[in-house]
């Protein structure tokens, strides 16, 4: 395994503010795949797309940040082997491409996951998408993905087909793909020049050879790139996950930006390293930091166009199952599901995604609403502000500040309520009591943040919040998250405009790594 890590060969690249005002000149997708796309991305609806982009992605809980909050996903493991390798990956544990660290607790055969599928399918009705990202690389193990894909079109038509790859063997299974409509196909890109891919990825197996260096780097950049050209030319959704590695392509994802949006790239999806020593990569090994929050979201920002940013993406288990956020996959081992009786109902589940179909409309409108009392604010002062949400879904402030296992990050200004992340957690309330340890984790995660929302909240984390100078908000408890928080926001306006409060910028925050501790 190569283990370099100081980069001497690595091109002089633009100091990173230069290219982050570079990229955020150049705002829009290049080419237009399928969307034709006036605007596309995930926070974007029925008016800014076609009726067929919309369609696609109105209930992927990736592909659209609304959807996230509604609709499930479930990954079945079936493809255990890669032809590269990654410095941020260590076969022991899930892609780290797709996936938190965590062993996958079982490899499938394709009919076992077709089993699991329909189990998973008649148990969560919401469950509208099935992906295949791993633990390995989707496209290495051909045969297993597509007898899955194959196997589920026959037996839960209404369930979407999704794939993630690395890129390597995608020009060589597009048509395939394609035969077996599957709408939407994330590639991981991390570079897009092999001076910088050289330092991440050590090897790549191709052709019957392994490949080392830059000509490893070379050879993968361009098969990533041709695989994107004939997938967007056949419209088919194409998301771009990249890993922010801070020294290493992090100036250089502006580029990467600038290339996938160029190629007809739908949605780009930035991110944080996730590298611990105990994971055992090569990374991990090396003391190789992630990015701090604000880091990650600064390029975000500055990546930000009309092709939107991904920020909804939990780096998902190989085997993750449930809305993106919670973890039910331990329900569904092959054990279970063997004694479960399974019955798919093609109609109870059409029926009940009209129900979540009619919560979802009803926090748009409730957005809305509020968002038109927003524009008596005008410029606001040029306040802007983060908070944090405890939530356990479904758009609501409904989860106790105790029991979140991670909380989402809106920003608040002028121009409205917008999701822009998560930061995952340490569970505070262990066993009935709240744990010290894990609170002082818990404000460094949010710790830019002015204020977090919860459901209900104890009197000792809430004065240790204070403290910190973050808000603890019960008053909205079980209200729309967008709703409640463009109220505080013209609530903490009219203070600041009355003199009784004073407005500060807050400070940076952690980005967790590592699995976290289950509820
Ligand atoms: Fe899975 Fe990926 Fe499909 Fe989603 S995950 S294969 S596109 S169904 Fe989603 Fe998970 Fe992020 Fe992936 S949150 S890691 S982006
Ligand atoms: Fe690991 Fe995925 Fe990279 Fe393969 S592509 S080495 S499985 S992170």
């Amino acid at each position: 395994m190569h283990a370099e890590t100081n980069h001497p060969n690595i091109q002089p690249l633009l100091p990173l503010d230069a290219l982050l005002q570079k990229a955020a000149e150049h705002k829009g997708c290049g080419t237009s795949s399928e969307g034709g796309k006036a605007s596309c991305g995930s926070s974007g609806g029925p008016d800014n797309m076609t009726p067929e982009v919309w369609e696609k992605v109105k209930n992927h809980p990736c592909y659209s940040e609304e959807a996230h909050h509604h609709y499930a996903r479930m990954h079945v493991a079936v493809a255990p082997a890669c032809n590269i390798q990654c410095n941020y990956c260590n076969r022991k544990y899930d892609c780290a491409n797709e996936s938190r660290p965590g062993v996958v607790s079982e490899k499938l055969t394709p009919e076992q996951a077709a089993k699991k599928v329909l189990a998973v399918a008649s148990t969560i009705p919401q469950m509208t998408v099935l992906g295949i990202a791993g633990p390995g690389d989707p496209l290495a193990n051909p045969d297993k993905t597509f007898k899955t894909f194959e196997l589920i079109a026959k037996t839960a038509p209404d369930i979407k087909l999704c794939l993630s790859t690395n890129g390597l063997a995608l020009p060589d299974h597009v048509d395939t793909i394609q035969s077996f409509n599957v709408d939407h196909v994330t590639i991981t890109i991390n570079m897009v020049d092999p001076e910088v891919g050289q330092h991440i990825y050590p090897w790549i197996y191709y052709q019957k050879k392994r490949w080392t260096g830059i000509d490893a780097a070379r050879i993968l950049t361009e098969r990533q790139m041709q695989g994107l050209e004939m997938l967007t030319a056949r419209g088919i959704l194409c998301k771009v996950n990249s890993v922010m590695i801070p020294g290493i392509n992090d100036k250089h994802l502006v580029e990467v930006n600038r290339a996938v949006k160029s190629r007809g790239a739908f949605l780009h999806n930035i991110m944080p390293l996730i590298s611990a020593p105990e994971h055992g990569t090569v990374f991990g090994l090396n003391g190789q930091r992630g990015p701090t929050a604000q880091e990650l979201k600064a390029l975000q920002d500055a990546c930000e166009g009309e092709m939107n940013m991904m920020r909804h993406c939990r780096q998902c288990r190989a085997d993750a199952v449930g809305l993106l956020g919670e973890d039910r996959s331990a329900e569904f081992t092959t054990e279970k599901i063997d004694q479960m009786e399974v019955v798919y109902d093609a109609t109870t589940r059409r029926e009940y995604q009209q129900v979540v179909e009619q919560e979802r409309q009803a926090t748009v409108a409730a957005k809305k609403a509020e968002q038109e009392q927003l524009s008596q604010l005008a410029d606001a002062e040029g306040i802007s502000m983060l908070i944090a949400v405890a939530t356990k879904g479904h758009g609501k402030v409904n989860e106790h500040f105790g029991h979140a296992t991670e909380f989402q990050i809106y920003e608040v200004n002028a121009k409205g309520a917008k999701f822009v992340g998560h930061r995952r957690v340490d569970l505070y309330c262990q066993g009935g009591y709240g744990e010290e340890d894990s609170l002082v984790t818990v404000i460094r995660a949010i710790n830019d943040c002015h204020a977090v929302f919860v459901a209900k909240i104890g009197g000792c984390p809430k004065d240790d919040l204070k403290k910190a100078g973050i808000d603890p908000v019960d008053k909205y408890a079980h209200q729309y998250i967008e709703q409640s928080a463009i109220a505080y926001f013209m609530d903490y306006v009219g203070k600041v405009r009355a003199g009784e409060i004073t407005h500060q910028s807050r400070g940076d925050a952690d980005i967790r790594q590592g699995a976290y501790i289950a509820a």
